[in-house]
């Protein structure tokens, strides 16, 4: 199943083709770390993606926090994931009708569509969203994570809602590169990533609701294969530093994962 095939086997039954190359990635720069660079300052998110570049598999953006954004940003962004072999990930959450979700993904300022080769939606509104993001202009190679389950404490997603998602995400398998929970759920289609946010090694919560679990803990009992970890390393006093050393108890979780 799933939790026990190795990233280079499951890079073969990935049918989207960023969850091919995420896979491959994993396994060559042996990195399941995706960064969530939250940051306001444009300077600021390129030094990021600079220092934690050679540990990351990917980097995870509110582009929309950004106090300076200028379009000259992404130009930057792309040369430095392209250097580092990174994709860029947009974690916007879109959640509307698919005629919005469809200018919102490529208009406006930010146009997504033309950067980020991932970006995250919520399947509560039905399937639009997939149909808009799959028909958009823009990169040839793109892909959607579902989000299933949250990690702060409150969500009102509830076991039913997840199971729904999971079942809305097999029915694109060229488009949905995996799922965004905090389980394993009733996720076993090797060809699918689960990416599990909420993940510090030094606190459990922060002062408003998220809620952290240890790398280890994520990996081996919760069944994630990407972890997303912002402030444990954007707060450190060593960006790079800070992700090398997540990466690498990541790393070490996977194999021991494999291995059962
Ligand atoms: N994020 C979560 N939890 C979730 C989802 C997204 O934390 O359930 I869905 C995002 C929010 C933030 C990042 O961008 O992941 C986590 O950052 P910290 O490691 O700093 O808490």
């Amino acid at each position: 199943d799933r939790l026990h095939l190795s990233f280079a086997e499951r890079a073969k039954v990935a049918k989207n083709p960023v969850a091919a190359q995420l896979f491959q990635i994993m396994a060559t720069k042996e990195t399941t770390l995706c960064l969530a660079a939250d940051v306001t300052d444009a300077t600021a998110l390129l030094n990021l993606a600079e220092q934690a570049g050679p540990h990351i598999c990917a980097l995870k953006t509110h582009i929309d926090i950004v106090d300076d954004f200028h379009r000259n940003l992404i130009t930057p962004l792309q040369e430095i994931a392209k250097r580092h072999n990174f994709v860029l990930f947009e974690d916007r959450k879109f959640c509307d009708i698919g005629k919005t979700i469809e200018l919102q993904y490529s208009k406006g300022m930010y146009k997504i569509s033309s950067w980020a080769q991932l970006v995250t939606a919520h399947a509560l509104l039905g399937k639009g969203v997939l149909d808009v993001i799959k028909k958009a202009e823009g990169l040839e190679k793109r892909g959607v994570f579902l989000l299933a389950e949250a990690s702060c404490s409150g969500t009102l997603i509830d076991a039913k809602y997840s199971k729904s998602t999971l079942k809305m995400a097999e029915e694109y398998p060229d488009l949905v590169t995996g799922i965004v929970c905090q389980s394993p759920m009733f996720l076993n289609n090797p060809g699918l990533i689960q990416l599990t946010p909420g993940v510090q090694i030094d606190i459990k919560a922060d002062d408003v609701d998220q809620q952290y679990n240890s790398p280890e803990s994520v990996v081996i009992e919760k069944g994630c294969d990407i972890a997303v970890v912002g402030r444990g390393i954007t707060k450190a006093a060593d960006t790079a530093v800070a992700a090398e050393k997540y990466k690498k108890i990541l790393w070490d979780a996977y194999l021991q994962r494999i291995k059962k």
